[in-house]
């Protein structure tokens, strides 16, 4: 593997080279025991096409975007607002036909060149006024695009102006595509905007037992049906999901969940840190891809809660719902088994879905995060050693304190060690290096150019990206399939989704097709027609 680095380095100027080299590392523990430290969450060099998205993209589409009850506005060009309008397929579900669901609109200020000239806010508040007046929503929330902040619109002082007039609760975001060096940035904008905007607003205490939030799962492909399905069977009640399939409502009382499980470590450890400063709810990382996982993170919250008829309720719903993966499992791996993959995707899926090919016999020889940070990488223990660039100090990091009077400890400080020890791990997250084989290849933000170099070193038995990657893939013959938005797929969280996801992959690294890949002329030249002129 150490080679390999060298071959995907070789090409790039020095300076450039040995930026790269800090992103591309063999996996491979010192004499101590420590896994070597990686570069991650610095910029692009420019000129290399890397495959991260923008701050924009990160607050608007990915954390607000499957919110169905907010009026969420994009101020800025169309295409902004277009390109990040369910095309991460998430879905929703509204109670009824009479509940909101703005998911199936874009709103848009469709900035023109004039505005540019002469400023876009009395065009942003007439567009807020007419969403208002056409839909009456609860909350209305506005995002920056790159051209707000380069002109100056001052879209908070819009956002006051207009809550003030319309007497519903409107809120902007500074998300400008070049806000942070990725959509990462735009996860912290958008967290620290919902905290501040909407948790925390209604006090109400449902009578439901074992009340958790669930943080960042988003519902792409419907993993958060599946996941409620799972919840619901174990008597487990969800307050809030951020923000798969979720309302202004529920973000307005998670605060009064007892434990926050975060699926998504790199988008949302923010809000699972605030929540738990502001109104003292502990959080563990949960993790529902993969059958094992899904089991093991129940587990982890029965756990917490510690009542035997909790501990008792989640054994029976795994007992039930294993026999039919562990049978479809064993037999996807009979053609599975040994096969190799290899996962690039985002900030968290690149480590998730290792756990699924494992269950299926495969192995990932190389994986890496488009925009996750060192934690997500090497741990949470890595965090105070983690260097604050400018590019991070850019974006807000909120001051919270104990809420004087919505603070209420949900545990004892002896019932927390307590259940520490017992290996409830709070506040934990082990990150994707340690849990893969020695020699494995990591790679931060990946390039195009070190792609085609991987497929053609590697010649992995199926890659996992996005769209972006997706075509170039399939056309140097090996099997693509988007972790992202899941191709047409899904649900694959859970039990229902590993099933799936063992007889897509089955399908995908089994088929047939990519012999033919090769026009019948390229291997047997007399069938190439030739014109001669006379
Ligand atoms: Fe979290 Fe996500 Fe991901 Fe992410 Fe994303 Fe996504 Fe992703 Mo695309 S929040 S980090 S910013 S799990 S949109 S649902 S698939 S890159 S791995
Ligand atoms: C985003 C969203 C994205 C893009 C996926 C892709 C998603 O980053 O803005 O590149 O295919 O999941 O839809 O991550």
């Amino acid at each position: 593997p150490e080679k390999i680095k060298q071959e995907l380095l070789a090409k790039y100027p020095p300076k450039v080279a040995r930026k790269r080299s800090k992103q591309i590392l063999v996996n491979k523990k010192d004499e101590d025991g420590k896994i070597p430290s990686i570069g991650a969450n610095v910029r692009t060099v420019p000129g290399i096409i890397t495959q991260r998205g923008c701050s924009y993209a990160g607050c608007k589409g990915v954390i607000l975007g499957p919110t169905r009850d907010i009026v969420n506005i994009t101020h800025g060009p169309i295409g902004c607002g277009f390109y990040s309008w369910l095309t991460r397929r998430n879905q929703t579900r509204p109670a009824s036909d009479q509940d909101d669901n703005f998911m199936t609109y874009c709103f848009s200020t469709d900035m023109q060149d004039e505005d540019i000239v002469f400023g876009g806010e009395k065009k942003l508040k007439s567009a807020i006024q007419e969403a208002y007046d056409a839909f009456k929503p609860k909350a209305i929330s506005i995002f920056s695009t790159c051209p707000v902040g380069l002109i100056g619109d001052d879209v908070h002082a819009v956002a006051r102006e207009m809550k003030e007039k319309l007497g519903i609760n409107i809120f902007g975001f500074s998300c400008e595509g070049y806000r942070g060096v990725s959509q990462s940035a735009g996860h912290h904008i958008a967290n620290n905007g919902i905290f501040t905007h909407v948790v925390g607003k209604d006090d109400t205490i449902k009578d439901a037992d074992y009340k958790i939030n669930l943080l960042g799962e988003y519902n792409i492909g419907g993993d958060g049906f599946e996941i409620d399905r799972i919840l619901d069977a174990c008597g487990i009640s969800v307050v809030s999901t951020f923000s798969g399939n979720s309302t202004y409502d529920q973000f307005a009382n998670s605060h009064t969940a007892d434990l926050n499980t975060v699926m998504c470590h790199r988008s949302i450890n923010y809000v699972a840190d605030m929540m738990e400063l502001k109104y003292g709810i502990p959080w563990i990382k949960i993790n529902f891809i993969g059958a094992k996982s899904t089991a093991k993170s129940l587990r982890k919250i029965a756990a917490y809660f510690d009542e035997p008829a909790l501990i008792k309720k989640v054994e029976m719903v795994i007992e039930r719902e294993m026999p039919e993966v562990e049978a479809v499992s064993e037999d996807v791996k009979k053609r599975c088994e040994g096969k190799v993959a290899m996962l690039f995707v985002g900030g968290s899926r690149a480590h998730h879905y290792q756990e699924l090919f494992r269950e299926i016999g495969m192995k990932t020889v190389s994986a890496g995060y488009e925009f996750a940070h060192r934690d997500d990488y090497e741990g949470r223990a890595v965090i105070p050693d983690i260097k604050i660039d400018a590019d991070s100090r850019n974006i807000e990091e909120l001051d919270i304190e104990k809420d004087p009077e919505k603070y209420r400890p949900r545990k004892t400080p002896e019932e927390m060690a307590s259940l520490a020890n017992k290996g409830v791990p709070f506040k934990k997250y082990d990150g994707m290096m340690p849990e893969m084989a020695e020699g494995s290849l990591i790679i931060d933000d990946v390039s195009q150019y070190e792609t085609e170099l991987l497929l053609k070193i590697y010649k992995p038995d199926i890659y996992c990206a996005g769209i972006k990657e997706k075509y170039a893939i399939q056309k140097s013959g090996i099997p693509m399939k988007q972790l992202h938005s899941y191709d047409s797929g899904g649900p694959y969280a859970g039990f229902k989704g590993a099933i799936n996801f063992y007889k897509e992959i089955d399908r995908m690294v089994n088929s047939n097709v990519w012999r033919f890949l090769e026009a019948p002329w390229q291997s047997h030249p007399e069938l190439s027609a030739k014109y001669v002129w006379e």
